[in-house]
């Protein structure tokens, strides 16, 4: 039977632009998604901005702009980044949507009817970078471990939610699940947390000290904390998608959250209490992996060292990137970012392994045969081959499914090097001299070109594209969604013979080292131009929303230029006379003398003009409209319409 998974990341808070970390959960959830398809199963991926909460407040600020001008920024960057990398998600939830905020007060309702609510007055540390509060026992020097900064007093009423009620609940559902929380390591730290009482969790904030978040049911002096509603996200965006349906029953018994540590607890103590409380069942997985480093060093803006994924995917390819990130980072631990490593291991593994494996074997049987040759009986040596390979196939699901998919691609590489010394021994640039040796030749290098298909199926999850492009260089077409098998697909011996051969395209460049520093120093340059840009005004805000009738109270018509000239005596000004379908045409005066040096060439163009603009008295007559225009950076053209309008139709 098909297993309906459902794969959650984090929703991004807002206050920052995607980085490797961000990355690396998104792809995995990607990678994850892809695995579980191409082993006949039905995958769901959802991601998202977490845009509540004081942090977001306090950057907006900072920008002199409103917190949802700002989410609605950074949120398209995210959805941007992950649209331009090919990451197969299936919707982006943003808290601020209609749809979460509504359920988000459903739940509190329910919470509150279960009587797990409750109005005190609290003390307590709140880190603005946690966005919670740390308990004595967390903090460090009296600061938080995580932002180096310490948490600010702060002593108010507030609404609680009964998180104590449910601590033996929640043990006893963590040790009769021992796969519940992955790996074992985190599920021993939260049982350890557990070990103390829990105490009740502050869920409010005061509309005087924070408007921004999504106002209390049951009180509108409040609004919800920033996690209570975040977490809702999971099931949210289930219960309403962002095209209208409703995947809950199908989809959540099978969900499988992916966090990184730093949210161990928010999503292994609040989130399974709070659904407890709501009489939601359980998700079915926590799996937590660990922390990306650069160099030895945290990732910090400031610093400048933060990898961008289209930065990245620009300079080195994202799909490379992916490889090296599963690869290295062992699930659970923490693991170190650094280009060298990032290129040693590519050029060893990629562009000396199965970049020249396929290469080496291609390029030969393009000029001996033209096309992949049949199959003949295989000698010894082979059979070990396909045995190899075999045994890699075996353990595949395995690992996948134990995240353990390092090991596979280790495994996969360790393939392709036993194929390289097959090769080295079977010396097939020898057999190609011999006429009498074609059948060999023909075994050796079918062989070797079969490992490669092979070894493309098995890595096309974490290469996508690129594994895609290679079967289909090897006439490997049939699906990779489950359709077939991944033991049918990944058989020793299922290459189709006859296929085309040409000289083969180079899969896997190698990273020439002495450029690197170059193209790091490039990357580091806009990283913190970037960096610098998010801390000043530079942004350009997406403007406040407006409703229909806003819209409708401009009235945009075709206008056809009959006249245009410059305005001698100002530097930015050329005048121009529009047909509008009135009795005369209107004088219009644009600023966009420095893009139109010669207006004569605006002669006879459609253009849109706002026609009810209230005609204005400038220094060289009346302007009775205004020429709408595109522009970006230093770039700026009229704007028109396609086809053949009238003069005075209007634009809507
Ligand atoms: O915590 N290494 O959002 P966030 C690995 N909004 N992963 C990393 C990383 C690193 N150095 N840095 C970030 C929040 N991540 C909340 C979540 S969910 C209901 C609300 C990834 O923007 C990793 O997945 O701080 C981590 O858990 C997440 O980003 C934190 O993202």
């Amino acid at each position: 039977m098909t297993r309906k998974i459902y794969f959650t990341t984090p929703i991004y808070y807002v206050n920052a632009e995607p980085h490797i970390g961000h990355l690396y959960t998104t792809a995995l959830a990607d990678m994850l998604k892809r695995y579980y398809q191409l082993a006949g199963n039905n995958a769901y991926f959802q991601t998202g901005t977490d845009e509540h909460g004081e942090k977001i407040v306090q950057a907006a600020d900072k920008l002199g702009i409103t917190p949802k001008q700002f989410c609605d920024n950074i949120s398209g960057k995210f959805r941007d980044a992950w649209d331009n990398i090919n990451i197969n998600y299936d919707d982006f939830i943003r808290t601020t949507d209609a749809r979460h905020k509504t359920y988000v007060q459903d739940i509190l309702t329910r919470v509150q009817e279960a009587g797990d609510i409750y109005f005190d007055e609290y003390t307590g540390k709140y880190c603005v970078g946690c966005e919670r509060y740390l308990t004595d026992t967390e903090l460090v020097d009296g600061k938080c471990p995580d932002h180096q900064t310490a948490p600010k007093e702060v002593k108010e009423a507030n609404y609680f939610f009964k998180m104590g009620k449910y601590q033996q609940q929640l043990i006893q559902h963590i040790e009769e699940n021992p796969d519940w929380i992955r790996p074992e390591r985190f599920k021993n730290e939260v049982l350890s947390f557990l070990k103390s009482p829990l105490e009740d969790l502050c869920i409010s904030r005061p509309k005087t000290r924070l408007e921004w978040g999504i106002e209390l049911p049951f009180d509108n002096k409040y609004v919800t904390y920033v996690w209570f509603d975040a977490l809702l996200n999971y099931v949210s965006g289930l219960k309403e998608t962002s095209n209208g349906k409703n995947l809950f029953d199908e989809y959540w018994q099978g969900c499988n959250h992916l966090i990184a540590k730093d949210i161990l607890k928010t999503h292994a103590i609040y989130w399974p209490t709070m659904l407890m409380s709501a009489g939601i069942p359980l998700f079915n997985q926590l799996d937590v992996h660990g922390y990306w480093m650069i160099g030895e060093s945290k990732m910090s803006k400031s610093l400048g060292n933060v990898i961008r994924p289209l930065s990245f995917d620009a300079a080195f390819g994202i799909e490379n990137l992916r490889y090296f990130l599963f690869k290295e980072m062992k699930f659970g631990a923490d693991s170190s970012f650094t280009y060298d490593l990032f290129v040693e291991r590519y050029n060893s593994d990629l562009a000396n392994g199965l970049g020249n494996l396929l290469a080496r074997n291609a390029g030969l049987v393009a000029k001996n045969f033209g096309a992949i040759p049949a199959a003949t009986d295989l000698t010894e040596a082979e059979k070990e081959l396909a045995d190899k390979a075999q045994k890699v196939v075996d353990a595949y699901r395995q690992n996948f499914e134990s995240r353990q998919f390092a090991k596979s691609i280790e495994d996969v590489c360790g393939l392709i090097s036993e194929t390289d010394k097959y090769i080295t021994l079977m010396e097939p640039w020898k057999m190609a001299k011999d006429e009498n040796r074609k059948n060999e030749l023909a075994r050796v290098l079918r062989s070797g070109l079969e490992i490669c298909r092979i070894a493309a199926v098995l890595l096309s999850p974490v290469m996508p594209k690129k594994c895609t492009e290679i079967l289909a260089y090897l006439g490997e077409t049939r699906p990779l969604d489950g359709s077939v098998s991944i033991e049918e697909l990944a058989a020793f011996g299922a290459i189709a013979e006859g296929i085309e051969i040409s000289k083969p395209p180079r899969f896997f460049p190698r990273i020439d080292e002495a450029a690197l520093s170059s193209i790091t120093a490039q990357m580091q340059a806009e990283a913190e131009a970037a960096a610098k840009a998010a801390q000043s005004r530079e942004i350009e805000p997406i403007k406040e929303q407006i409703i229909i009738d806003d819209f409708a109270k401009v009235q945009l018509k075709v206008g056809k230029v009959v006249e245009a000239y410059p305005v001698e005596e100002a530097k930015k000004l050329i005048r121009l006379m529009v047909d509008v379908g009135e009795e005369k045409p209107r004088q219009v005066f644009a600023g966009i003398k420095s893009h139109y040096p010669q207006p004569e060439q605006l002669i006879g163009q459609n253009v849109i003009i706002v026609a009810n603009l209230k005609p204005r008295k400038m220094k060289f007559g009346m302007s009775e409209g205004m020429v709408l225009a595109a522009s970006g950076d230093d770039r700026l053209v009229a704007a028109t319409v396609l086809g053949n309008p009238h003069p005075g139709d209007g634009v809507s």
